[in-house]
């Protein structure tokens, strides 16, 4: 396939500054008319071929200024329309026909049907399924959209920007008008129609101006749409009040569908949503799910600003608007929620998915310079490393320069697609700083390590550390320059308060951040009598590793009192992640495992610790993931020791703990009416943690199964089906509460979504054949992505034992099913194929096995782009 290259951007040859489109919207043959003002680049004094991008596209006719066009003018295939010689006039019209079929379309890019709606999505490239089209991201036109429908068909018809007009037509039909006065790019176009329900509401800017908001859902579901609907209108007065942004259309929609390919899409004044994340109960929802819809209402209303008022010139800059937008709906959850709790449950993901991808064979750079195909693209690294850097420049120039920067770039870039090197000046703009060192944090793939050792001579009062950093290699990119590290800190006293020093050399610091900008810094302060321990990346400011030569003493005592709490969480958990790798070792060599009693002592202490929020002593007691120990031992893996490792530890705390957990368990217990909010929330997940712990004890099936009985929400409900699935699948508990889970919600597709994920994350060898078996439930659906990342998606990322069966079981029915999605839908398929990445860490056998069914994936017969180019770059 082709390679696009960031050093080959070109400005186009022509602009498009008016788009008019007409659909006469029908299943099978949607009629799409576009009417585009199309310009010549000022200055241009020559008359280039004008090259639109189609893709499958059917044409009709091609007029140019009223006039049909003679077919020796023009060239056409269904991925090109090319006009030979276009006038030479500055400006001239082209109308261009083109028929689609929506009822067709099963890659859910471009104009396509779910559940009888019509919706689109045409980020990145999906704008050329419906029209041919100068189709990227800075060709910036205003669109004014004409959609005809049978009105019985269609009673709604939505499109970007303002409503301007509607009205009946013959036979049944109806039409609506809609204007978008904001030039933007193809990839923000959208459509829907259909027949929905509306939630209606309405918000008041800063300003005073009065926005219509709507969200439209399945009829009935109008009740589950009230917490979407919540928090949409506090993300408004969120990005007002924090970033001085206001709304600017006289409407604002949000539309749920069920067939989504992405989370949701941030399409001007018309955001599409996957249902998942906009519907909500307690009766059908977790807290984690209101915290994610929660979140991403928030970004894709923030990339109004970050996205679409500024967009991207090229697809290489697409973290300017996704690590950015990421960081401001990290930041509005902190705001809304606990900044603590928020902060570690960031960093768990980012390890738990952008780690594995910077240390593997897919790592490319935050903003990457080559791609073969776009999608494959919207990675962790684009949006959550994105985020980081975004949030470490804060770190370097403070809050209040950050806004400045941050205000700046409104100002200077609004209505333009603009680069990282754009965004990156403002800041030095407004800071008078020089980030050319720290600009590697985008161009420069890899997850830096740090190693660190500190020693204290009590003699001379001074402390020191010896600091050193590397990149490791990754793909393409053998050697690493030397990057801006900026790290927070503090020097922890016998009485758990940071202590003060007098003075600090070999090493800038500013605010309690030590800036490392040297492959070796010798950091010396002075001044300290007692010898501190070291709390090094607090708040996790630089995502990196970080080795730190430290006593078991020392981390036992910063998890009992460093002053932040990221840090207090990191040190407990870099105990139970050491102590997790040693069991794995321990189990693997046949040995018995076995565990400190301190440890086993401090999840009791933090499980009781009343100081500490509820959410943050369950965060704490969450043990490592089975592929969090994968990634930390790093090579020769073997998931059944991990999980056999890992299992007797759950046992050894909760034996340990034993009457404490029981009673706290039943402290914990609700005792009103529900409610989602942060501290609501904290308090069941730290007594779901507990029952996880009393599952592993005698009787351990029974208290699940009662939890399971009583649950009066989702998150407790499934919590207990999750522990009686994975812990004692084999008990007649766990077959009843599967089986009554499944009586209750056959009918609602995205609670059966739950009941699929917690059977294919069950561990054990048995579990690929029961994941087999349920592709064939009726409530499983191989077209429709959700299904398939829940039961396929999960088995093969979060079920480490069952994927990677020793005997390649797992792998094999892997590669068929991967095989069979990528028929309808590639971009779903080659998703799931990142599950393989991690491949060359295994051990010598599954390793193998993992790297067959690689091969086998990519000779498969027409394998297209998006898969081939996953398995190619995860095999080299
Ligand atoms: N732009 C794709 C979906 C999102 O990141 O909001
Ligand atoms: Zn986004």
């Amino acid at each position: 396939g082709q390679v696009f290259r960031l050093e080959d951007y070109r400005p186009s040859d022509y602009l498009i500054p008016l788009t008019g489109l007409t659909f006469r919207l029908s299943p099978d043959g949607t009629s799409v008319v576009s009417e585009l003002t199309v310009e010549r680049r000022s200055g241009s004094t020559e008359n280039p071929p004008l090259v639109l991008d189609g893709d499958g596209l059917v044409l009709k006719r091609v007029e140019i200024d009223g006039t049909s066009l003679d077919p020796a003018a023009y060239e056409s295939t269904p991925d090109r329309l090319t006009i030979k010689t276009p006038p030479a006039t500055q400006q001239f019209r082209v109308l261009i026909e083109t028929e689609i079929a929506p009822s067709k379309n099963q890659a859910l890019m471009g104009l396509y049907r779910s559940n009888n709606v019509y919706c689109t999505q045409c980020e990145a490239e999906g704008f050329r399924r419906i029209t041919y089209f100068l189709d990227r991201p800075d060709i910036l036109s205003v669109y004014t959209v004409r959609i005809e429908a049978r009105r019985d068909e269609a009673p709604l018809l939505l499109a970007n920007g303002n409503p301007v007009e509607r009205g009946d037509l013959a036979d049944g039909w109806h039409y609506a008008i809609w204007h978008d006065p904001f030039p933007k790019p193809s990839y923000l176009f959208a459509l829907v129609a259909g027949d929905l329900g509306r939630v209606a509401d309405s918000f008041v800017t800063v300003s005073g101006r009065e926005v219509e908001l709507g969200i439209y859902v399945e009829h009935g579901k109008e009740r589950l749409a009230a917490y979407a609907m919540d928090a949409l209108k506090r993300s408004m007065r969120w990005d007002e009040e924090v970033f001085g942004r206001e709304y600017d259309l006289d409407v604002f929609n949000i539309v749920a569908v069920s067939d989504f390919n992405m989370g949701a899409m941030e399409n001007k004044g018309l955001n599409i949503f996957n249902d998942k994340y906009v519907l909500a109960d307690e009766e059908t929802a977790t807290d984690t799910d209101f915290a994610n819809i929660e979140a991403i209402i928030a970004h894709e209303y923030f990339h109004n600003w970050t996205g679409n008022r500024i967009t991207c010139r090229d697809w290489f800059q697409l973290c300017l608007k996704e690590g950015l937008t990421v960081f401001r709906d990290h930041e509005f959850s902190a705001d809304q929620r606990s900044r603590s709790v928020k902060r570690i449950a960031e960093v768990r993901t980012l390890r738990a998915h952008q780690f594995p991808e910077d240390q593997g064979p897919l790592a490319h750079p935050v903003r990457p310079r080559r791609y073969r195909e776009i999608n494959n693209f919207y990675t962790a690294t684009v949006y959550e490393k994105g985020s980081e850097v975004v949030r470490m420049i804060r770190t370097i120039l403070g809050k209040a320069t950050f806004r400045k920067g941050m205000d700046l770039y409104f100002e200077r870039h609004d209505g333009e697609a603009a680069t990282i090197e754009d965004f990156l000046k403002v800041f030095e703009d407004v800071s008078g700083r020089d980030l050319s060192q720290f600009a590697l944090w985008y161009h420069q793939a890899g997850t830096p390590n740090v190693t660190v050792a500190a020693s204290h001579d009590a003699s001379s009062q001074q402390f020191t550390l010896e600091i050193e950093q590397s990149v490791p290699p990754t793909p393409s990119e053998s050697r690493k320059r030397v990057m801006h590290i900026p790290l927070a800190f503090g020097l922890v006293g016998p009485d758990g308060k940071d202590i003060a020093y007098d003075s600090v050399e070999g090493a800038t610091v500013e605010d309690d951040v030590l800036h490392l900008h040297k492959r070796r810094h010798t950091v010396r302060f002075s001044g300290v009598k007692e010898r501190p321990a070291i709390s090094l990346n607090r708040g996790f400011s630089a995502p990196i590793t970080l080795s730190i030569e430290q006593s078991a003493q020392d981390q036992y005592f910063l998890a009992r009192h460093d002053s932040d709490a990221f840090s207090r969480w990191q040190a407990f958990n870099t105990l139970l992640t050491e102590t997790l790798i040693s069991a794995f070792r321990q189990s693997r060599g046949g040995k018995p495992i076995e565990f400190s009693t301190d440890l086993l002592e401090l999840a009791g202490t933090i499980a009781a610790d009343e100081t500490l929020e509820h959410a943050f002593r369950a965060l704490a007691l969450t043990l490592p993931s089975e592929a969090d120990i994968a990634r930390e031992a790093a090579s020769n893996i073997d998931p059944d020791a991990i999980l056999a490792g890992r299992e007797a530890l759950m046992a050894a705390i909760a034996q340990a703990n034993a009457d404490l957990f029981t009673k706290l368990y039943h402290d914990l217990s609700s005792d009103g009416a529900f409610s989602p909010d942060a501290a609501s929330a904290g308090r069941r997940a730290l007594r779901n943690v507990l029952l996880d712990y009393l599952s592993t004890l005698p009787n351990g099936a029974a208290l699940a199964a009662t939890h399971f009985a009583e649950a009066t929400n989702m998150t407790d409900r499934a919590a207990a089906l999750t522990v009686l699935a994975h812990r004692h699948i084999d008990t007649p508990e766990a077959k009843e509460a599967l089986t009554g889970f499944e009586a209750r919600y056959r009918s609602d597709a995205l609670v059966m979504d739950k009941w699929f994920q917690i059977q294919a994350s069950a561990p054990g060898a048995g579990t690929v054949d029961r994941v087999k078996k349920l592709t064939t439930h009726p409530a499983f659906a191989l077209a429709n992505p959700n299904r398939v990342r829940s039961l396929i998606g999960t088995f093969a990322t979060l079920n480490q034992t069952g994927f990677h069966r020793a005997d390649g079981a797992g792998y094999e029915f892997f590669v068929e099913t991967v095989l069979s999605v990528e028929k309808r839908n590639p971009q779903v398929a080659a998703r799931l194929a990142t599950a393989l990445r991690s491949w060359r860490s295994l051990e010598p056998r599954r390793q193998a096995k993992a790297r067959e069914a690689l091969v086998t994936i990519s000779r498969a017969e027409n394998l297209s782009a998006d898969l081939r180019d996953i398995v190619e770059r995860t095999l080299a």
